[in-house]
C-alpha cells in the first residue's frame, strides 16, 4: 500500500492513505505508523511528504509500519518537508499589519530554495481602505504571483484553489495572520483520521505547534506551519543579495560598474528607478536594511 507522510510527531509518522472515493476528492484513511528498518535501508530520516510504501499492522485501529519511502523530487530545509512544489506566503492586510521586511526575507529564502512563491495577503474582510491592492501591486511588478482572500467570508478562495490544484503547497507566514483559517476553508472534503475525529473541529483556534500536511483534494496537498516572527538570512553573502530581487536584476544593465550593489555606486539604474518610481521605495529600503545585515554578520 502507498501513502503520503501528514504528520511526525515523536517517533510516529501519519499515513495518509487516498482512497479514491468520488473522484477529485481528498478521502483517505490515516495510519499510524512506526518506521522500523527505514532508515537501515534507505539511509535517511522520513519527512513529512514523503511518499511511502506501509504495510498494515492492524487495519481496525489503523495501524501500520512504514516499509519504504520512495524518491523525493525536492526537500526543503525549512520547514522540513519532502516533495514541496510552491509556497503560499501569506501576511494579513491588517490585524496584524504586513512586516514587508519579513515578507521579503520569506521571499528570498524560498527563492534560495528554488521554490515558487505565491503572496496572499489576507483579511481582506476588515481592508476598509484597500492596502491590499496596493500591497499586491508593489509585489506584482516584482513578477510575483499574488492575490488578496477574505478566510472569513471566502472571497478569493476558488482563484486560490485553482493554484494550489495538483501541488503540494507549503505554507508560510508570521503568527495570527491565518494560515490554520485559510487551510481550514481549502478543505472541501473530511479527512478520516484515526478515530475519525473530522479535521475542522479540531484546527483553527490554536497557535498551530507542528507542520502538517492537509488533503485538500485528490492529488493536492497543503503544508500547514508554525507562524514565526524572525528569519534570519543564512548562507548568503551581500554580493547575492541583489540577485534575489527580480525587479533589480532587470535594471543592472543600467549600472555602470558590474557587481554593482545599488548602495553608494555613481550611476545606478536600481537607484534611479528607485527614484522615478517604477522601483517600490520600501522593497528598496529593506535591501539597504538586509545588505547592511549581511555586511555586519562578516565582521566576527
Ligand atoms: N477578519 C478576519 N479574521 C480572520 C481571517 N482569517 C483568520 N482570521 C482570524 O485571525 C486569527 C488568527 O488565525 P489563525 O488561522 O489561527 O492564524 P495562524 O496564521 O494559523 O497563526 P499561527 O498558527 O499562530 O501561526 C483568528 O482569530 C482568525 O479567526 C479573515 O479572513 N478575516
Ligand atoms: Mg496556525
Ligand atoms: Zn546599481
Amino acid at each position: 500500500m502507498q501513502g503520503k507522510i501528514i504528520k511526525g510527531i515523536a517517533g510516529f509518522y501519519y499515513v495518509h492513505v487516498g482512497t479514491h472515493g468520488q473522484k477529485g476528492n481528498a478521502e483517505g484513511i490515516v495510519y499510524e505508523c512506526k518506521a522500523k528498518g527505514v532508515f537501515r535501508k534507505d539511509n535517511r530520516k522520513p519527512l513529512v511528504g514523503d511518499n511511502v510504501t506501509l504495510d498494515v499492522l492492524d487495519e481496525e485501529n489503523c495501524l501500520g509500519n512504514i516499509s519504504e519511502l520512495l524518491p523525493r523530487h525536492s526537500e526543503l530545509i525549512r520547514p522540513a518537508v519532502a516533495n514541496v512544489d510552491q509556497a503560499l506566503i501569506i501576511f494579513s492586510i491588517v490585524k496584524p499589519q504586513p512586516n514587508f521586511n519579513l515578507l521579503d526575507r520569506f521571499l528570498i529564502m524560498m527563492q534560495q530554495q528554488q521554490v515558487p512563491c505565491i503572496i496572499c495577503f489576507n483579511k481582506l474582510d476588515l481592508d476598509a481602505d484597500g492596502f491590499g491592492a496596493d500591497y499586491e501591486d508593489i509585489y506584482r511588478k516584482c513578477g510575483y504571483h499574488t492575490l488578496s482572500v477574505s478566510t472569513l467570508e471566502g472571497t478569493g478562495i476558488e482563484e486560490l484553489k485553482s493554484m494550489l490544484r495538483g501541488k503540494t503547497t507549503t505554507v508560510a507566514g508570521p503568527s495570527g495572520v491565518g494560515k490554520s483559517s485559510l487551510v481550514n476553508c481549502l478543505q472541501s472534503q473530511r479527512v478520516m483520521e484515526t478515530g475519525g475525529i473530522s479535521r475542522k473541529i479540531e484546527r483553527g483556534r490554536h497557535t498551530t505547534r507542528h507542520s502538517e500536511l492537509i488533503a485538500i483534494e485528490e492529488n493536492t496537498y497543503i503544508l500547514d506551519t508554525p507562524g514565526f516572527s524572525s528569519l534570519g538570512l543564512f548562507c548568503l553573502e551581500k554580493e547575492e543579495l541583489a540577485s534575489y530581487y527580480p525587479e533589480f536584476v532587470e535594471q543592472e544593465k543600467y549600472c555602470k560598474f558590474r557587481g554593482c550593489s545599488h548602495i553608494a555606486e555613481p550611476v545606478c539604474g536600481v537607484r534611479e528607478a528607485v527614484e522615478e518610481g517604477s522601483i517600490s521605495a520600501m522593497r528598496y529600503e529593506n535591501y539597504c536594511l538586509l545588505y547592511e545585515e549581511l555586511k555586519n554578520k562578516r565582521k566576527y
